[in-house]
């Protein structure tokens, strides 16, 4: 019967409109929403003239390529979509709206060459009224102007993120009756449902809105309001009275309903209700309007020394933050990704997600209501403020919007609005910091107040930063919000991780009256970089888990950090930014298209209440290490497996290698690789997991005929894997005698690399670790034909040299090559009397460096 019902309003749908809008007639339909996504024409173009259209659908960024190629700037200006809307003859009674999920970020819409409005801000949705500018029953043009360049008064004004450009979200065309539920509020639905009081015994659900008249005479009308279960089984009504005044909104407030034994919302078992709520006319007794919304009942609180509650319980809000950003498709992402990435995060055991910095797609919030994630949502208030009443109006509306478009929401538990705000400032010149710093503090106050009135259930929180702790302290900016994020990278910015803890100590006395949320913390990571001694800034997998792992403990031993979310659950494009891979802030949990991470299956052995069972790893399918001794075929590397079960039995090639005890969710095996193909198998109760990995043995002496070849990273200790044909990079080690390595006299440190865009390479890693100053590099090769490759980066300022190959000069640096190119040069040597491949440098200006050398026996 349901299923009859469905395809029944869908033939409906198809009968009335056509590809280009409408079909035939709205007259008997209340209320109709219908995406706009098709058949729109784009022009970049920063002027009015727009020049080439090409063919788009949304959503859409302009930006999803030039963020990823290049290293000279994305488009950030204006760009033009337009399209044809037929509308029906009969729009009598009817209203015509745009309803935009989202556009970024400031938005003017024409519709027959008249401004509609326009809106400032990408993250929140909006809406116009166009009703008075269509033609009935003709072809009307939309065009709409979206322009993401640089706007001092448009929030933020910087982060670390890329603002791409574009309609990146649905939009949709709503018709409504004359009489309806408000739409023009702050592009909200007009209706806000909030649970003043809940317990296990009973909840209160309170109900209200208003609704527009826009007709020409006055009306009765009832509100009916029904809760239903999850079932559909109806579970309270409520009706009341409203005269509606023609050409008027009016308010409504229906008597709060009492839920007895509430079926309570939780992340465990995100029951939920729904609200239907419908206007009927008095006379005709029709339905004018209806709407339904999400309705889950909970009741939560913090507790400034004990945590967070959750319906009486205590609960550690642990989870991610998540950006809206996907590889390739910049921000516009498909509502089934969005919902992909809500399942991911889910799946990892998460109860709680902040979506920062700004709020997301409507599918991620319903997402969070059905799945079970408790949510801070925030509006970009980031890295610093503008002076001006302007911006300051446009955080204040965004706030307002934030809040009641999402106030339906049982997953949301707190409203943010700003993030590590005095962390830079462009205005430093201009104004004086005290200023800056007492203006920022007033805007606080303000956004606190807006909240508060807004909502008085839910609670307030900003997100501090490390470097200006103090400075969150004596503006008593810190003092305002109910809850303080703190996003804190020691480990990762500022050494040594274990100086966590005693941190947030040290500042939970400085503000005894706040509970804590670990709003960020994280560290970068590459899955093509793994190491066996794991550093700071290294970028390997193994750090990032490592370091992860270590919050954790920290975290979970105490009480007043109400929960902690993981800076990122995905890596994230943040243009101009020189992590790993260039333009990406490398800190998710999984890379920017999804792939895992370690950190990911460690937080799920940790957080998952479903048994887990994951050999690390799963991205290291190529490895290479040196023979033990001259008379063994293998090398012994440790493998970690992560688990929440209590043990695991690993294998290699069907030999056990012993059980071991989970501690801390992992156990780490000493695995003897050899040559070629190994398969690891990890087995604890019903549980398995399997890994393939391709060995390169070295033998032991470099002289061995089975050595074929080598690659070595100078300056690294990292393995690097060049995914595309599986090669490794090896660490660099100190010349032995029949081995290889390098030999040097200086005792300086290595430096960290300098990271940025290398030309020609996706490798740029390979190019970013070199080392300093080295006396002589040595391969002890049998006699014989070797390709000897060369890599290293053409041309860092100030350093003149020449590389010496086996006594002949191999390379005057710097070459004819641009700046900062990749350079790997190919040179055919033949070694006679086992004096093997020697390097050495002729140092004439600065310094000489090398970032890595392959050689291939080839005879
Ligand atoms: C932060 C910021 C976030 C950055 C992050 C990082 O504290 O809030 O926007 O992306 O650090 O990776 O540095
Ligand atoms: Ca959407």
């Amino acid at each position: 019967m349901l299923m009859y019902k469905r395809s029944l309003s869908l033939l409906i749908l198809i009968l009335l409109f056509t590809s280009y809008g409408f079909g035939q007639s709205v007259q008997n339909i209340s209320r109709l929403k219908i995406s706009l996504n098709e058949l729109w024409q784009f022009s970049k173009s920063d002027t009015s003239q727009q020049t080439s259209w090409t063919h788009v659908s949304l959503p859409h960024t302009w930006n999803s390529q030039d963020v990823i190629e290049g290293n000279s700037g994305y488009y950030r200006g204006i760009g033009w979509y337009k399209r044809a809307l037929v509308t029906p003859a009969d729009l009598k009674g009817k209203k015509l709206y745009l309803w935009f999920e989202g556009a970024n970020n400031i938005t003017d819409v024409y519709v027959n060459h008249q401004l509609a409005g326009s809106h400032s801000g990408g993250y929140t949705a909006f809406c116009f009224d166009i009703s008075r500018l269509v033609k009935p029953g003709g072809t009307n043009e939309l065009l709409i102007k979206v322009n993401n360049a640089p706007d001092m008064n448009a929030l933020p004004i910087s982060a670390d993120y890329t603002f791409y450009g574009g309609i990146y979200r649905d939009l949709w065309l709503v018709t409504t009756s004359e009489i309806h539920f408000d739409m023009m509020n702050y592009g909200s639905e007009g209706v806000f449902i909030s649970t003043p009081a809940v317990s296990d015994q009973s909840a209160m659900v309170a109900i209200k809105g208003d609704i527009t008249n826009n007709g020409s005479s006055n009306k009765k009308l009832k509100v009916l309001a029904e809760i239903k279960d999850a079932e559909g089984k109806l579970v309270r009504t409520c009706t009341c009275a409203i005269k509606s005044t023609a050409e008027t909104t009016t308010g409504f407030v229906l008597n709060p309903l009492q839920i007895e034994h509430p079926h309570l919302w939780s992340p465990d078992d995100p029951y939920l209700y729904s609200v239907s709520i419908k206007i009927q006319d008095v006379a005709t007794r029709q339905t004018i309007d209806q709407l339904t919304e999400p309705l889950g009942l909970r009741h939560y609180r913090f507790d400034k020394d004990k945590g967070f509650y959750l319906n009486g319980k205590p609960l550690k809000l642990m989870g991610t933050n998540r950006h809206q950003d996907f590889q390739g498709y910049g921000n516009a992402l498909t509502d089934d990704m969005h919902e992909k990435d809500i399942r991911l995060i889910k799946e990892m055991g998460a109860n709680f997600i902040r979506i920062a910095h700004y709020p997301q797609d409507p599918r991620i919030l319903e997402m969070c209501d059905k799945y079970g994630l408790l949510v801070w949502e925030e509006i970009p208030v980031v890295n610093e403020i503008n002076l001006t009443k302007e911006f300051s109006n446009n955080a204040k509306t965004m706030l307002t919007e934030m809040i009641r478009q999402n106030y339906n929401h049982p997953s949301v538990i707190i409203w943010g609005f700003m993030n590590e705000v005095f962390a830079t400032n462009k205005m430093r010149n201009v104004v004086d910091r005290p200023t800056l710093l007492s203006k920022t503090t007033e805007l606080a106050k303000d956004l606190q107040q807006i909240a508060k009135k807004e909502d008085p259930y839910r609670s307030t929180a900003m997100a501090l930063e490390y470097t200006y702790a103090k400075e969150y302290l004596s503006t008593g900016i810190g003092n305002i919000c109910d809850i303080l994020g703190w996003n804190l990278y020691i480990g990762w910015y500022q050494e040594n991780m274990d100086n966590f803890g005693p941190f947030l100590d040290e500042w939970h006395k400085n503000f005894p009256d706040k509970p804590f949320i670990i709003s960020e913390y994280g560290a970068g990571s590459d899955v093509r970089l793994h190491t066996l001694s794991p550093q700071r800034y290294d970028y390997s997998i193994e750090y990032q888990e490592n370091m992860l792992a270590c919050y954790y403990k920290q975290i979970m031993k105490r009480d007043y950090v109400a929960g902690a979310t993981v800076w990122n659950s995905f890596d994230f494009n943040s243009y101009g930014r020189a992590d790993e891979i260039p333009n990406i802030n490398n800190k998710g949990l999984m890379t920017a298209n999804r792939k895992y991470k370690d950190s990911y299956f460690f937080l799920q052995a940790e957080l998952s209440k479903k048994p887990i069972l994951r050999i690390a790893s799963l991205n290291w399918t190529n490895r290479a290490g040196r023979a033990i001794d001259d008379t063994s075929d293998y090398c012994i590397q440790p493998v970690t497996v992560f688990s929440n079960l209590k043990q695991i039995e690993l294998f290699l090639n069907g030999t056990s290698l012993g059980k071991k005890e989970m501690e801390d969710k992992k156990a780490v095996w000493a695995v003897p690789f050899i040559n070629g193909k190994n398969t690891l198998y990890a087995v604890g109760d019903s549980l398995n997991d399997k890994l393939e990995t391709d060995f390169r043995l070295q033998p032991h002496s470099l002289s061995d005929p089975a050595f074929k070849e080598i690659g070595v990273r100078f300056g690294s200790k990292e393995y690097f894997i060049d995914g595309q044909p599986g090669f490794v990079w090896e660490p660099e080690q100190k010349y032995t005698k029949g081995s290889w390595g390098y030999l040097t006299d200086s005792t300086e440190p290595l430096e960290m690399p300098a990271r940025f865009d290398v030309r020609n390479t996706d490798n740029d890693v390979l190019y970013y670790t070199y080392r300093k100053n080295m006396s002589k590099i040595q391969f002890d090769v049998a006699d014989g034909q070797y390709e000897v490759e060369l890599l290293f980066i053409d041309k860092l300022p100030d350093n003149e040299f020449e590389i010496i190959l086996n006594g002949s000069a191999a390379y005057q640096y710097p070459g004819a090559e641009q700046e900062r190119t990749a350079v790997s040069k190919k040179y055919s040597v033949q070694t006679i009397n086992q004096k093997g491949i020697t390097i050495t440098f002729n140092k004439i200006k600065g310094d000489s460096f090398l970032s890595a050398v392959r050689i291939r026996k080839v005879n």
